[in-house]
């Protein structure tokens, strides 16, 4: 009898034999990959059976989607690439949303993806798709692969792939054949750990670097934006030794939120359009002139802009700039403080007035919204939500925002208090990234608290695999922001349209999702007095389960971001 473990055989004919599962499994292994997201299909079994024999964690999820964002986002907690396995077909349409939001965010990782039989190729096999041309567009890489000597090779192939200028998600399809097969091991092409790519910690242009240390050395009100790539490329400390010895303001936004933690001199927050406006140096690290940053439309006309970002194609896109320099952002600002040592700096002391003006305008702003931030009002108004949370984020709290105006709300209030403890879909706006994110968050790192801000909307379309975090013990404080409603969508039908007609096709029910969460095995409360959401927050942690606490929310409140739309335009 066959024995169940290793799969690898020694055939009558000399050669030890390795089924194409076996070999992905190898792959995986050799990348650092840990765990697979999943759900079951005829096309990809053999790749658990070789998973099993690797020590790969199956991760199996109730939505293809879930699996694609849970990939996703362990890539961002963990910094090495994710991986989803999907069946041929529906298994791998499904999966597109999560791989286009990778896309997007610059998130890598490998999709597999099932495909029939390549003997059976072009003859109608079941769930038979043209997958590699419908993920060419929102890929850095997709193909078949042809043999089952090929299947590790081509693995390492896609991460390499993964990780050309920004990072992104790459995608391979393993005919079912192709994967089935067993082959020779000496005829299989197997990579080796640490000896197929190398390391994407370019520094750019050596000049750039010295003409920017002569422009920040000499600038009078210089500012920072501090964008994801800083957390993509672990150039947390560069960007703190950076702000720091240059005495320079910092915004941050993305997953660079957290680069500083709160009541740090120079994390401002409330101010960048103010800073933006009144800068004569802005420095842009790791995010696009896209919506989120009015195309770089908002940044004062005649100010310096330099931008450094991995991606040359980011460089000057939407709007010119005045030096820009592209390699790994952590090293490229790590290089920049060190070349300011021994050149002229006004840091520390000619900045002082403009760091004060900052700050002086900040607590204004701060305190001009604070009555609202604590507002006693019935039904609860979304900023005191926001505020409530913040004040129950740990240092250790990982923050998931998942929703539409309910989430941009708190993007202006909540403040994670550590470096890589905020996650949002990124620029694709996908809602539905929630659950997958706290999933692998908490798989990740299970040491660490994840806490999850929803939009009632947003929760229900991948809510089902709350149930997954029950059976997989994953602990995190979810909370839904219930206005019943589409509402970010709600308000923009209302403005254009008025009450008659604006209300169409973004109203929801009343959903208990307190009952939901108990239903799956999970803790659950409501809450309709301001007073009660810390207290709830506390039994939701206290009580070591997945939870929801469901928060009925004004309807007719709306965030400013929303009221001013900006991204549409
Ligand atoms: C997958 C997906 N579908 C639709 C949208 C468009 N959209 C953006 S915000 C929004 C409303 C979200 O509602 P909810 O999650 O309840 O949050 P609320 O705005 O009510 O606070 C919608 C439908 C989107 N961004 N992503
Ligand atoms: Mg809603």
């Amino acid at each position: 009898m066959a024995e169940i473990g290793d799969r690898t055989t020694k055939a009558e004919e000399g050669g030890e034999k390795i089924s194409g599962g076996h070999l992905v499994a190898k792959a995986l292994k050799n990348e650092g990959i840990d765990t697979i997201f999943t759900l079951c299909g005829g096309h990809i079994i053999d790749i658990y059976d070789g998973c099993l024999d690797e020590g790969i964690k199956i991760v199996d999820v109730r939505h293809e989607q879930v699996a694609a964002h849970a990939a996703d986002g362990y890539a961002r907690v963990t910094g090495t690439p994710g991986c989803a396995v999907v069946t041929a077909g529906p298994g791998t349409t499904d999966a597109i949303t999560g791989i286009a939001n990778a896309f997007r965010a610059e998130s890598p990782m490998l999709l597999i993806g099932g495909q029939g039989a390549l003997s059976q190729h072009k003859m109608g096999s079941l769930q038979d798709l043209p997958h590699v041309d419908i993920l060419r567009p929102i890929t850095k890489f997709a193909a078949t692969v042809p043999a089952t000597e090929r299947i590790a090779d081509m693995i390492s192939m896609a991460f390499r792939e993964c990780y050309h200028g920004a990072p992104g998600p790459s995608y391979l399809e393993i005919p079912r054949d192709i994967l089935d097969a067993t082959v020779d091991v000496r005829k299989a092409r197997l990579p080796q750990p640490g000896r197929y790519r190398a390391s994407i910690k370019s520094l750019g242009d050596p000049a750039d670097i010295e003409a920017l240390a002569d422009i920040l050395g000499h600038a009078k009100k210089p500012c920072v934006l501090l964008g994801t790539q800083v957390w993509t490329c672990r150039g947390t400390d560069a960007a703190i030794n950076f702000v720091k010895t240059l005495n320079i303001p910092a915004f941050m936004n993305g997953a660079g939120r957290g680069t500083l933690p709160p009541g740090d001199p120079h994390h401002f927050q409330q101010t960048r359009r103010y800073a933006f406006d009144k800068a004569d140096v802005i420095v842009i690290v790791g995010t696009p002139f896209d919506f989120r940053m009015g195309y770089g439309r908002r940044l004062r006309e005649d100010a310096t802009v330099v931008q450094i970002d991995i991606d040359y194609r980011t460089i000057g896109k939407n709007r010119d700039i005045s030096l820009g320099l592209v390699g790994d952002v952590g090293a490229i600002l790590g290089a920049v403080t060190q070349a300011v040592s021994g050149r002229v700096n006004r840091g520390t002391n000619e900045r002082k007035p403009w760091m004060e003006e900052l700050r002086a305008e900040e607590d204004r702003l701060q305190s001009d919204r604070m009555a609202r931030l604590t507002s006693d009002a019935q039904p609860i108004h979304p900023l005191r939500l926001c505020y409530e949370i913040n004040e129950f984020l740990r240092e250790d709290s990982v923050y998931i925002g998942d929703g539409g105006d309910i989430v941009t709300f708190s993007g202006g209030v909540v403040q994670p208090k550590s470096p890589g403890h905020w996650m949002d879909p990124g620029p694709l706006g996908t809602l539905g990234v929630g659950v997958p994110f706290a999933i692998a968050c908490k798989l990740a790192q299970p040491q660490k608290e994840v806490v999850c801000l929803f939009g009632d909307g947003a929760f229900t379309l991948t809510g089902w695999d709350f149930e997954t975090m029950v059976r997989f013990n994953l602990p995190f404080v979810g909370i839904v922001g219930n206005n019943s409603a589409w509402n970010q969508i709600r308000f923009g039908q209302l403005a254009k349209y008025g009450r008659e007609r604006g209300e169409i096709g973004n109203k929801l029910g009343d959903v208990a999702f307190d009952q939901f969460a108990t239903m799956l095995g999970g803790y659950g409360e409501e809450v309709r007095d301001p007073h009660d959401i810390q207290p709830a927050l506390q039994r939701a942690r206290a009580s070591g389960k997945p939870s929801l606490i469901n928060v009925w929310i004004d309807p007719e409140a709306y965030a400013p971001g929303t009221m001013n739309q900006t991204m549409y335009r």
